[in-house]
């Protein structure tokens, strides 16, 4: 195995094209076989593994520093660079991250994990460089969806007019996790054609100069306009009109011409852009055929790429089916996607209502700004969005939509812990900075049938609403359907001693608290669900706390200002004394590892709930007998 000898980017130096040949294929087994334990994004690694070997061949890494965008198709990268025996530890706890960590190696030169960052990142890494007078190459890597982000525009705008020595490697797969949308993809798939342009005009020019009389004419004609018609028919302008030297379109399973594109660029002044194409999912034919189910895929059989365990419906697609069933009799229901039409459930929404769908690329803030201007001119703008991915649009929910308090529903999907994807996706912060923003009213369901009933609610209420639910299946059907009303939460147990106020999904992690201490030490314990982070009504929480003296709340969340600190304030503004236990996520960064062994870090699992819930209640009685005795 060539694999056996390479563990770091010198040892590729070494090898010969064939060898590299080899190892690619060698990677490509290897990827499949370890990603079919454990998941993780297979189609984006396997289009990638030549223009990863090429990019170490050519480049002295870690001197020269490369940037991948999103940063999911580094699992070769991480192959190359001395981590290939870890493999099988990816995305696990303490194992290797699924993305880039400058704290795992030394090769990955900056976090990545959401999209179109990575040109802004190397211009101030090549500035830095150019300041500092050092003398070495900044490399941004960007996929042809990541490039469709707002952010990457923006770079873009600024490297080009910058002089600055930089090279951006286009992967240009026409893929984002689906079919790639927008003028930029309309614009890239005319540069694929490049070639064959080149190509079939040499062609037509030799056929039409063998026409008599009329055919030299056409030819000098076609040769006097060529610059003309290079404009149109070669949109390789774009990147040189806006300052880029621009290079390719190479085959990007083509280590040699890759390397050949790629030596030209190293030695290169100013901004350049590399135009490399390639097959997402390459090598592997479930893959191929539906890149987009293999963008992040769950465990599969390595041999038919048949994906294991049934999917059942998740919050994602009950959010779809009753989207569709909303807009069936509500011809103002639009749907927005920022490039993510399967994963937030709305695919069968896009094929019933095309007209009323937006796939907008991946561009969160423009999908607010569009949701605000369809929600001005009275429609009624349904916007799911994941919720670490709604922290780009904070300013659009403000701006756009809370001042003028227009009507959209922003759909916080995957919000909590979501688990192996890691820091850059984990749901921790939406309730908090939604509920910063005034006009805002921020809720979460317990379960599906809350989440219809929450749907229904923000259609009709005409207000900026942020519905947010988890990744995965509702824990519990609680078969309340209790109507919702503003700022009220719901008493799902009656009891006594202690009053667990939990929302969303923790309203579940509540229900085991309370039957754990009802087995354990024989105590009835109150359940209220909050329903809404935002606004909390004073009156009915005080209300039903009122007999309690100590009041717990559970939430999948940072412990800043999210539902724990709303009820602090209620209890501090209304004078009340009251014992206050809040279970939330620290103030921290949490790493990948499953959600469950996350829960149990945090001491969010109900043992530990339940635990210090007994042990507050057992101190409280010996203080209470301690009083009694004197
Ligand atoms: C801000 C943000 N929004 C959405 C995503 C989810 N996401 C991850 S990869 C991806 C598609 C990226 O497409 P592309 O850059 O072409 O890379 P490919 O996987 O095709 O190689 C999307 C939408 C994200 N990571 N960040």
């Amino acid at each position: 195995m060539i694999l056996n000898k390479v563990n770091y980017p010198e040892d590729l130096k070494k090898l010969s094209l064939d060898e590299k040949d080899i190892l690619a294929k060698e990677i490509r087994d290897k990827i499949i076989n370890t990603v079919a334990n454990t998941g993780g994004h297979l189609a984006s690694n396997l289009g990638i593994v030549e223009l990863t070997i090429a990019i170490h061949s050519i480049f002295n890494t870690p001197m020269d520093k490369v940037i991948w965008d999103v940063g999911h198709q580094t699992y070769v990268h991480k192959m190359l660079t001395g981590r290939k025996n870890k493999l099988d530890s990816l995305r696990k706890y303490n194992g290797l991250a699924g993305f880039p960590k400058v704290e795992e190696s030394i090769y990955d030169s900056f976090n990545t994990g959401h999209s179109s960052t990575s040109i802004s990142v190397a211009l101030g890494m090549a500035r830095a460089r150019d300041i500092k007078k050092e003398n070495h190459k900044v490399i941004a890597v960007i996929g042809d969806g990541a490039l469709t982000g707002g952010m990457a525009l923006e770079a873009l705008n600024d490297a080009g007019s910058s002089g600055t020595n930089l090279i951006v490697i286009l992967n240009d797969n026409a893929m984002s996790i689906s079919k790639n949308v927008g003028g930029i993809s309309l614009m890239l798939s005319k540069l694929r054609t490049r070639n064959l342009y080149i190509k079939s005009n040499m062609k037509g020019k030799k056929i039409v100069s063998k026409i008599p009389l009329i055919g030299p004419k056409v030819v000098r004609f076609v040769q006097k306009t060529k610059l003309g018609i290079k404009h149109f028919f070669i949109p390789k302008m774009y990147f040189e009109d806006i300052g880029f030297r621009y290079l390719g379109p190479v085959d990007g399973h083509n280590i040699q011409e890759l390397e050949k594109v790629l030596r030209i660029s190293n030695n290169l002044t100013g901004p350049v852009l590399v135009h490399a194409l390639t097959k997402k999912g390459k090598g592997f034919k479930a893959a191929e055929e539906n890149p987009d189910q293999f963008h992040s895929a769950p465990k599969y059989d390595p041999k038919t790429g048949e994906r294991l365990g049934v999917k059942k419906q998740d919050y994602s697609g009950r959010f779809g089916e009753k989207l569709v069933k909303l807009a069936k009799d509500n011809n103002r229901i639009v749907a927005i996607t920022a490039a993510m039409t399967d994963g937030t459930g709305l695919k069968e929404f896009a094929k019933k209502y095309p007209d009323r769908f937006f796939d907008v690329g991946i561009a969160e803030q423009h999908a607010i700004g569009l949701a605000s201007g369809l929600a001005k001119s009275g429609m009624v703008p349904f916007v799911p969005i994941y919720s670490s991915f709604l922290q780009r649009a904070y300013d659009q929910l403000i701006h756009d939509v809370a001042i003028t308090s227009l009507p959209v529903v922003v759909c916080v999907d995957r919000a909590g812990i979501v688990g192996n994807d890691g820091e850059t996706h984990q749901g921790l912060l939406d309730m908090s900075f939604g509920s910063t923003i005034p006009n805002f009213i921020v809720m979460a369901p317990k379960d599906y049938r809350e989440l219809d009933k929450m749907m229904e609610f923000a259609m009709d209420i005409k207000k900026p609403v942020m519905i947010r639910y988890p990744r995965g299946c509702e824990e519990k059907d609680f078969r309340t359907a209790a109507k919702i009303a503003l700022g009220k939460t719901e008493l799902i147990r009656d009891g006594s001693e202690v009053a667990i106020v939990a929302i969303g999904k923790m309203v579940y992690r509540g229900d085991e608290v309370c039957n754990k201490l009802s087995e354990d030490l024989g105590i009835e314990a109150k359940l209220i669900n909050a329903r809404f982070v935002k606004p909390l009504d004073e009156f009915d929480l005080l209300e039903k706390v009122k007999n309690t003296k100590l009041v717990v709340t559970i939430e999948d969340g940072t412990v800043i200002n999210g539902l724990g600190d709303q009820v602090e304030r209620i209890f501090f503004k209304n004078k009340v004394d009251k014992e206050l236990i809040k279970f939330a996520y620290p103030d921290k960064f949490i790493k990948h590892g499953s959600v469950s062994e996350i829960e149990k870090r945090y001491g969010m699992d109900t043992d530990n709930i339940t635990n210090i819930i007994e042990s507050v209640i057992e101190a409280n009685n010996n203080s209470k007998i301690r009083g009694i005795n004197g």
